[in-house]
């Protein structure tokens, strides 16, 4: 038999401590830890103020929700997370939460936050049904570096460790966090340094990295897209920043939400600029565009509107593709542009990074919760289980895992290329399922997959043994070991 996997094992010891504690001071912090366990994986989208990240999560929902630009909500984190209705909820610092009132201004939520000031707002939540929140929680946040200190702070204060009402060394609100960066500025290198708190529980692992606005980045020229690829990985390839996130993908957020809200008329009026004789001329500048050709039937403020939503870059691959004839309908304009815009990738990023392991994310935050309640409140009757979360900790190989991720990252395991590469991939770095970690397609057969993970055991089993093999080798080829015995025991015939 199996053993019980990891949440089971975490939420039995939250189970446990809430018995101990029921009545008690600690309990309500407990429940929390054990409410959870049972939702979904808990995703920030964090970056400096402006970097598209309002833009980012209306992609990812495939609904104008966030507000963009300005705005008082602009200011404060909210989370929207599947609901049954729809329903905002304000959660003021101190007092109890209460439902606002909301319309929705060309598909954004308008927010009427009821007198209280953005200062005293702690969050907003947002309850929507969506199939995307339905895998994970998503968290808008103000962004560091804000023109408002308190606004930065904020933001930190929910990333990273010791989040709201958790003592320093408990785990943060977030699960994970997608991070946008438009150029490597110092103060993003130390930010994502401070989210990492130095401790197993703190790793590469919760962090992507999406190179924002991938469209501006080559001057939204025709390739704009592959420049932004080649600089995405030129990041990726940055030792700083490979030991702070997984992977740098470049999304052009704005043609993607954009794409996905794509309407008939706007399709219509495209499809006009197309047609112009002077679509070339108009397509130079924002300025010609908007002022251009006035003989064109397209009024200013739908121009403007255009420039808005597709951004010059959509625009000027959306004319060449109803020029070209790729396109013909609404429809197809939408699903090409998304294609465009990175997001489909990021999405399985996000399926392969978090979503496929949102329940070791999830217990890891879990039992960092724990233990720091349960250090907060000693109770005679409790020590066991401080121990047994502890052990739980240092026995689970999940987390093994994620450590020696991090270790053949930072360069503290002498292995050559091929053997590091092999490496990462076992621990599944660029997917948790057995075909991903093997390097095999996604329909290889079980006898296929048995056979690699044998001569994977084999390698890494010889590599463990090896008297020539360093203390730091030896012991990543014991957990890549285990991992390839986890494959097998999966796999086994009969
Ligand atoms: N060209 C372009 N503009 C974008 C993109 N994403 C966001 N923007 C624009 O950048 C501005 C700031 O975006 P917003 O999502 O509010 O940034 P936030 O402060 O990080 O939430 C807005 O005017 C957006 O329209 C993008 O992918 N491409
Ligand atoms: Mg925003």
């Amino acid at each position: 038999m199996s053993p019980p996997r990891l949440t089971e094992q975490v939420g039995a010891l939250v189970g446990a401590a809430l018995a101990v504690h029921a009545g008690g001071p600690a309990e309500p912090a407990l429940r929390a830890v054990a409410d959870r366990l049972s939702e979904p994986l808990r995703v920030a989208i964090a970056g400096r103020v402006k970097a598209g990240k309002s833009t980012l999560l209306n992609a990812l929902v495939g609904q104008q929700l966030a507000a963009t630009d300005a705005g008082e909500c602009t200011r404060i984190v909210t989370w929207y997370v599947d609901g049954l209705t729809y329903r905002i909820t304000l959660h003021p610092r101190g007092g109890p939460p209460r439902q606002l009132p909301f319309r929705r201004l060309h598909g954004a939520l308008d927010i009427a936050l009821d007198g209280v000031a953005t200062e005293n707002v702690e969050r907003l939540v947002v309850d929507w049904p969506a199939p995307v929140l339905r895998e994970m929680t998503l968290i808008d946040t103000p962004g560091m570096g804000s023109t408002s200190t308190e606004v930065g702070l904020r933001t930190e204060a929910l990333l990273t460790p010791g989040g709201a009402d958790d003592a320093e060394d408990g785990p943060s609100d977030v699960d994970a966090v997608v991070y946008l960066i438009r150029h490597v500025h110092g103060e993003d290198v130390r930010f994502l340094e401070a989210f990492q708190d130095g401790s197993v529980d703190r790793r590469p692992i919760n962090t992507v990295a999406v190179l924002a606005r991938a469209d501006e980045v080559g001057h939204a020229k025709p390739d704009a897209l592959g420049v932004a690829a080649r600089v995405a990985e030129r990041y990726a390839a940055d030792q700083r920043i490979r030991a702070l996130c997984r992977t740098v993908v470049p999304v052009a957020g704005l043609l993607a939400s954009s794409a996905a809200g794509l309407r008939e008329t706007e399709y219509r009026a495209i499809e006009l600029l197309a047609t112009s004789l002077d679509v070339d001329r108009l397509l130079v500048t924002a300025d010609r565009l908007l002022a251009g050709t006035p003989e064109l039937d397209l009024l200013a403020d739908e121009r403007a509107a255009l420039l808005d939503r597709f951004g010059m870059f959509g625009l000027r691959l959306a004319v060449r593709l109803i020029r070209d004839r790729h396109v013909a309908s609404a429809t197809d304009l939408a699903r090409e542009l998304l294609t465009a815009s990175g997001l489909p990738a990021l999405r399985t990023i996000l399926a392969d990074q978090f979503a496929g392991r949102a329940d070791v994310l999830k217990a890891r935050s879990a039992l960092m919760g724990l233990e720091a309640i349960l250090r907060r409140h000693p109770l005679p009757a409790a020590v066991g289980l401080l121990h047994d979360a502890e052990r739980v900790r240092a026995g689970a190989h999940e987390f093994a895992e994620i450590v020696l991720v991090d270790r053949l990252r930072s360069g503290a395991v002498p292995l050559d290329e091929v053997e590091l590469h092999e490496a990462e991939l076992l621990l599944g770095v660029t997917g948790a399922d057995a075909r991903g970690r093997l390097g095999l397609p996604a329909d290889a057969g079980p006898d296929t997959v048995r056979k690699a993970a044998a001569e994977q055991h084999l390698r890494w089993q010889r590599r463990a043994e090896h008297p020539a093999s360093s203390r730091e080798v030896g012991q990543a080829a014991r957990v890549l070991v285990r991992t390839c015995e986890g494959i097998l025991g999966e796999f086994a015939t009969g």
